[in-house]
């Protein structure tokens, strides 16, 4: 059998991977975006569930000074005697930390911080109880990666912090992960930057602390310059399966259109694991990963898809649904009106890096259908709501309704760095239905109402909203959202909202 990657599509980077049994547990950063680090389970490795979030509290997870991009870092997960552990870094508040749990599904511990700084901590817990932190750091040693011993029930140093690894010298050495097998301490990393120079190499040593020896074939996995629809292959976790073979998740990317570009952010990707007679691991064929590749040795366990209509009949959002920063209780609610999403207006809006009303699903295909309905009656100019397609404050597209000079109108907004174009058309009196169709090159926007059928407002490019453009290391979102310059909002009530993959 065989599988497509990416295995898990979307604006889901720096995977990282454990395994307990016969279920595999998969965590990704998440950034700005609140709950924050969304964990997925799998029994082939192939066929993915959200089951979800590390991150769930504002206490466990502060973004109110997250810029775009800032907030979560790389995550890992571990499992060891009964505990899961997820170490990652908010770079907008405490730094490096660890939440822990029995039930991978929640609710995760409180955080507790490592003293050791950097970004992308990991964990290996020796089979003598030492438990080692490693990160990757600018510390008195240089550039590199720093590992240190700590107290797992405290998060206390027990020792120095130590560089263990500068890499190969491909720039910023980072993602390390520690193994132990075949007699060695494996430390894989990623170099080169998550960008088109991507790539893992691997040391190993029979020292924790080394000195450790670099893999005469490093690096063991790069896609740059190949002939491939998929790039940037990178920040890659080891798994060992049932049958004894091991297996890989890593980040990648899927650039559209010429020069490339990609708006669907760093996406999971899967890939067999070969070792040479010298014991050196080789990711995918060759060091490279392809989109289609057989499958693991696993039977095939797959997930209910989500259901295209959200008709929000329930108390609590789905898992899909994310909120840019913490968000403030009263912009939104699913009780306030049963069977709607109400969304209120705060100051913030989306062109600032704060926490407007804002309820988003991540773009995860090229081509979909999104629509929502919405009944919302704007009283007093400055207020708005609608949908966006959003990447951060400064690259977004917009269709919203508005009350300009007493009127009520339909606004299509594209919003490129500094440029603003604007069309802005009479929207009737009552319900819309808001639509985007979403293809690889481009995203058309219109509107229908009961009277006055579909309404045309434009498109904007894909491009213009990739990372190529709008740079950081998110991925688009489609979000449901109001505004309201004034303390009087005019509630929102969405009805439902559609997304259907095509590709
Ligand atoms: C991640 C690090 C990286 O922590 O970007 O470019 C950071 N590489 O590994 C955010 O994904």
């Amino acid at each position: 059998m065989q599988y497509a990657n990416p295995v898990i599509p979307g604006f889901y980077p720096d995977p990282s991977i454990c395994r307990v049994g016969d279920d595999y547990y998969l965590v990704t950063s998440s950034f700005e975006y609140f709950p924050g680090v969304p964990i997925f389970h799998s029994r082939d490795l192939v066929n993915w569930q959200q089951i979800g979030h590390c991150l769930t509290s504002k206490r466990q997870l502060p973004l109110a000074n997250a810029w775009s991009s800032g907030g979560i870092f790389a995550p890992t997960i571990r499992y060891h005697d009964g505990w899961f552990y997820m170490t990652t870094t908010n770079v907008s508040s405490i730094g490096n930390f660890y939440v822990k749990t029995t039930q991978p599904s929640g609710p995760w511990s409180d955080p507790i911080p490592v003293a050791q700084n950097g970004i992308d901590p990991s964990l290996l817990f020796d089979d003598d109880g030492r438990v080692f932190f490693q990160s990757t750091r600018t510390g008195d040693q240089g550039d590199g990666i720093y590992q240190c011993e700590i107290d797992i029930e405290t998060g206390s140093m027990m020792s120095e912090s130590r560089l263990i690894w500068e890499g190969t010298g491909g720039a910023h050495p980072e993602a390390p992960h520690v193994y132990k097998m075949k007699g060695y301490y494996y430390l894989m990393i990623a170099e080169g930057g998550t960008e088109y120079g991507h790539m893992v190499t691997i040391a190993r040593s029979t020292d924790p602390y080394g000195p450790y020896e670099a893999c005469p074939n490093n690096p063991i996995l790069s896609n740059r310059s190949m002939k491939s629809s998929i790039h940037a292959t990178g920040h890659a976790d080891l798994v060992q399966i049932q049958d004894g073979s091991w297996w890989s998740v890593c980040l990648g990317i899927r650039p559209v259109s010429y020069p490339m570009r990609h708006h669907l952010g760093r996406e999971v990707l899967l890939a067999p694991v070969g070792w040479t007679d010298d014991g050196w691991p080789v990711i995918g064929n060759g060091g490279r990963i392809e989109p289609v590749m057989d499958a693991p040795l696993l039977p095939e366990v797959r997930w209910p898809d989500w259901p295209v209509r959200d008709d929000f009949n329930h108390t609590q959002l789905g898992l899909d649904w994310t909120f840019l920063r913490n968000p403030e209780p009263e912009s939104w609610s699913l009780e306030e009106r049963p069977g709607y999403l109400t969304l209120r207006g705060n100051q913030a809006s989306l062109d600032d890096a704060g926490s407007p009303a804002f309820v988003g699903r991540r773009l995860c295909h090229f081509s979909c259908h999104v629509a929502a309905a919405m009944e919302f009656e704007p009283m007093n100019e400055g207020v708005e709501a609608g949908l966006t397609v959003y990447m951060n404050e400064k690259h977004h597209y917009d269709l919203a309704v508005r009350s300009i000079e007493g009127r009520k109108m339909v606004v299509f907004r594209r919003t490129v760095g500094s440029l603003r174009v604007e069309e802005i058309r009479d929207c009737p009196l009552g319900p819309v239905v808001l639509n985007i169709e979403a293809q690889p090159d481009k995203f058309e926007f219109s509107l229908r109402t009961y009277q006055s059928g579909t309404i045309e407002m434009g498109w904007g490019e894909t491009h213009l909203l990739s990372t190529e453009v709008a740079g950081g290391f998110t991925g688009v979102f489609i979000a449901m959202y109001a505004v309201s310059e004034t303390k009087q909002a005019t509630p929102a009530l969405f009805d439902w909202f559609d997304y259907k993959p095509l590709d």
